[in-house]
């Protein structure tokens, strides 16, 4: 059983990653040819995101048939292949499993629609009220969480697109049918699951307006959440010792995610979620354009990092995901400081305590495309913003510019593999355009580069294998007011590590604080993204984006 404190998980978009068979379309064949490469880097876990059957209005979170492969993506045996293949390179596949909703193509859904009322009853149908929708909450991707059906004079919720129908966990028939599906793909071998949105699924007793907030207060951590989730765990992964999941919490707090992963709770092994990402949102929207709040986003590292400790609770740590622009142009510098930057940006996750979490091409240094017209892009969620604030009559400008920013599909450009047309991911036409830098900023490229991004999030991997102290070692922040730098210490037994984080283009000061004491301990630089770091780390001038890793015993 691998030890999930000092695992690596690499998230593949397979959609994107690599096309076996030149349709445009990324595959699970083509993921089976990159697992020497996945190897090389040294992750333990590959999280694939949802390959199963759908119609693809949410690129695979909109599922239509939980128990087979889309073909877009292959066949159940280059699953099984993809499986076995990884297994003998000692990398665990964890699958994405999207339990909150289904597709509307699901046979469940159109069985409701039939009138089956055994299958309405698996959704959330409401009366009107007032004629109007049942209440004011809101889509995540815009608009009315509910969509009237006529024949019933009824609405069913949806919190995110129209065509992705929230399930009813209130019903014992939903959760056994969730359950059988979480077993099936365990007997299938998987050794990690990754559960979609899942602090929605548990709703209110009372369908009642959001006067106070967005619409979506309502959301997340319901009453019931802690019993369903224990009831899963009982009832499938529970069951066996050498399976990891992680919840994907959305807008949630350290008291509840302490109660998810806990271990004492028997929920889950870990949580995301996303407070560090929303330091860049004015006043809770992410349609916005505005500088990252780097004070903000050294508080929540900082109370989340304690607060988890303190509550035995456990975090993915991370800073990309297929939702997330990319961070090297988002909070480092993807242009005079690609690299130095891209590189700090790993070492501040990678050193926390918490699991860490590679998406796809930030291991390179991948950046947004920065796509300047409305048809580049696919995403649901970004097209219909881009509509919205059309509608409130914002200039087409300003909207592809928070669009550049903002965008899903920032993170959803084809994996540049080398510098032949397409990057190396197709030889059809991409689903998705490549982003234009792939001749500068690809994996053959990195791989010839001793000193590539590549390089250092590989060490950064070996470190966490080699030192306990970054495992299991305790969180203290220092310099809590500097304007430029995040930095903070590690302790585990007698071992310290001291994580110094230069945010920012200019030059700044470090100065070790008083109260942390080095008397008698030997020091030495584990990792630095500049290769002339000093050794004497008690007051340092910090270079543009400057990291450095002193160990101490
Ligand atoms: O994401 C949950 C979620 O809220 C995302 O929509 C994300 O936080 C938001 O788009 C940021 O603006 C999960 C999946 O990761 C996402 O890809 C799916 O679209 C969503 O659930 C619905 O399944």
């Amino acid at each position: 059983m691998k030890d999930f404190k000092k695992s690596v998980v690499y998230q593949i978009y397979p959609k994107s990653f690599n096309d076996s068979n030149n349709d445009g379309f990324g595959d699970l064949k083509g993921v089976t040819e990159k697992l020497d490469y996945l190897k090389t880097l040294g992750v333990d876990y590959i999280w694939l995101t949802p390959f199963y059957v759908s119609p693809q209005n949410d690129n695979g979170y909109d599922v239509a048939d939980y128990y087979n492969i889309d073909p877009r993506f292959g066949t159940m045996e280059d699953f099984e292949e993809l499986t076995s293949e990884a297994d003998k390179r000692g990398i665990g596949i964890m699958l994405d499993m999207v339990f909150n909703h289904t597709s509307t193509e699901h046979e469940w859904f159109k069985k409701a629609l039939n009138g089956d009322e055994k299958y309405k009853s698996f959704y959330i149908f409401k009366n009107p009220k007032d004629g109007k929708e049942p209440t004011n909450w809101a889509s995540k991707f815009g608009g009315s969480a509910w969509e009237y059906v006529e024949e019933f004079n009824q609405y069913y919720l949806h919190l995110f697109d129209v065509t992705q129908a929230d399930l009813n966990w209130e019903n014992e028939e939903v959760r056994k049918e969730i359950y059988k599906i979480a077993n099936f793909w365990i007997e299938k071998g998987v050794k990690g699951f990754r559960l979609d949105v899942i602090n929605l699924i548990s709703k209110p007793d009372e369908f009642e307006d959001d006067y106070k907030g967005d619409g979506r207060r309502f959301y997340t951590d319901g009453p019931r959440i802690h019993k369903y989730l224990k009831e899963l765990n009982r009832e499938t992964f529970g069951k066996h010792d050498d399976i990891i999941t992680v919840g994907e919490m959305s807008s949630t707090n350290i008291e509840n995610c302490i109660k998810y992963s806990n271990p004492d709770e028997k929920e889950l092994s870990m949580v995301f979620n996303f407070h560090h990402l929303k330091v860049d949102y004015k006043n809770g929207d992410k349609w916005t354009l505005m500088d990252f709040d780097f004070k903000k986003l050294k508080e929540i590292f900082n109370d989340w990092q304690v607060g988890m400790q303190e509550g035995n609770g456990w975090s993915a740590v991370f800073w990309c995901n297929h939702d997330q622009p990319r961070i090297v142009s988002r909070f480092g510098d993807d242009k005079k400081y690609h690299n130095e930057s891209a590189k700090l940006l790993g070492t501040t996750i990678h050193m926390l305590r918490g699991t860490p979490y590679i998406y796809q091409g930030e291991e390179i240094g991948m950046t947004n495309p920065y796509f300047d017209t409305i048809d580049l892009y696919k995403d649901v969620e970004s097209i219909n913003y881009y509509n919205i604030l059309k509608e409130q009559g914002r200039d087409e400008k300003e909207i592809m510019e928070i669009l550049q920013a903002k965008s899903r599909d920032n993170s959803r450009t084809p994996m540049q593999w080398d510098s032949s047309e397409n990057a190396g991911f197709t030889e059809g036409t991409p689903w998705l355009s490549v982003g234009k830098n792939y001749e500068d900023i690809n994996v053959e490229k990195a791989l010839q580069d001793k000193d590539s991004v590549f390089y250092h999030y590989k060490k950064l991997i070996e470190l966490r294998k080699e030192y306990d102290v970054i495992a299991y070692g305790d969180f203290k922040m220092i310099l809590k007011d500097h304007d430029d730098i995040f930095a903070y210490v590690r302790e585990y037994n007698n071992e310290k590590l001291l994580v110094i984080n230069n945010f920012y283009e200019k030059e700044t000061t470090f100065k070790l604080p008083e109260d942390i004491n080095v008397e008698g301990y030997q020091s030495k630089i584990l990792i630095s993204n500049y290769n002339d770091s000093p050794e004497e780390f008690k007051e340092i001038k910090l270079r543009p984006y400057e990291s450095i890793v002193y160990y101490l015993e």
